[in-house]
């Protein structure tokens, strides 16, 4: 007897298999970012977000506006190799050593081939009144040309982009669904602002892990 349920069988797999790698390119002009909308499935990405709520060591950072310090609107952790430290608007973060399962996702996105990483931040949005304003990721110690990837699990939140010196620019709006990952280009945080806005109805929470590269240069 002809038996194709082994044919059967491989088709789900492979159709995961192709569904991971699919990939969407964002042309801005004088930057791209690639979004891989299912780099975690669904099931994945819900247990990765139940994992890391529970053990990631989440921290209220503040940062000093005109001799003030305001706590940031999310909880944050910053984990990488030793040496890797980390400063943005007056705080400077120390990193928390590799853990898994967030070594596990590091290697998932360096298999991707656009760079390799030495630290990522960890951000908690536990609703939408969390947020993160507008920046762009050029501090001195991501070398001029950084390449950042930046994973999403939990809640679809909205994320907005608009030029740092054309003002007549059109923003470009995304959703950073659970379970995608971006690649910001080489050249977006030199040329692109972004933010990710409050959403005041939102009660659920998502994590965002941006994953980069300190050069040695800067380390302190
Ligand atoms: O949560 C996000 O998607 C963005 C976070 C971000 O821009 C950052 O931490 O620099
Ligand atoms: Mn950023």
């Amino acid at each position: 007897m002809h038996d194709d349920r082994s044919e059967q069988l491989m088709q789900p797999d492979l159709f995961q298999q192709s569904s991971e790698l699919l990939f969407i390119d964002h042309d801005l002009g004088d930057a791209w970012i690639r979004e891989y909308p299912q780099l975690f499935s669904l099931g994945r990405a819900d247990e990765l977000l139940r994992a890391l709520l529970a053990q990631i060591p989440w921290q209220q950072d503040s940062i000093r506006i005109a001799g003030k310090r305001i706590p940031v609107p999310r909880l944050q952790c910053w984990m990488g190799d030793r040496g890797s430290s980390y400063g943005y608007s007056g705080i400077r973060l120390e990193p928390v050593p590799w853990q898994p399962p967030i070594t596990a996702i590091r290697d998932k996105i360096q298999a991707l081939g656009h760079a390799d990483f030495n630290s990522v931040l960890l951000n908690y949005y536990r609703d939408g009144q969390d947020s993160v304003a507008w920046h762009a990721d050029d501090e001195p110690e991501l070398g001029t040309n950084p390449v950042i990837a930046s994973v999403s699990l939990g809640a679809e939140r909205k994320f907005q982009l608009r030029h740092k010196r054309d003002k007549g620019r059109d923003r470009y709006h995304m959703l950073l669904r659970n379970g995608s990952v971006l690649i910001m280009g080489k050249t977006l945080q030199n040329n692109w602002l972004h933010q990710l806005p409050k959403e005041t109805t939102l009660r659920s929470p998502r994590i965002n892990l941006t994953f980069r590269q300190v050069t040695r240069r800067h380390r302190t």
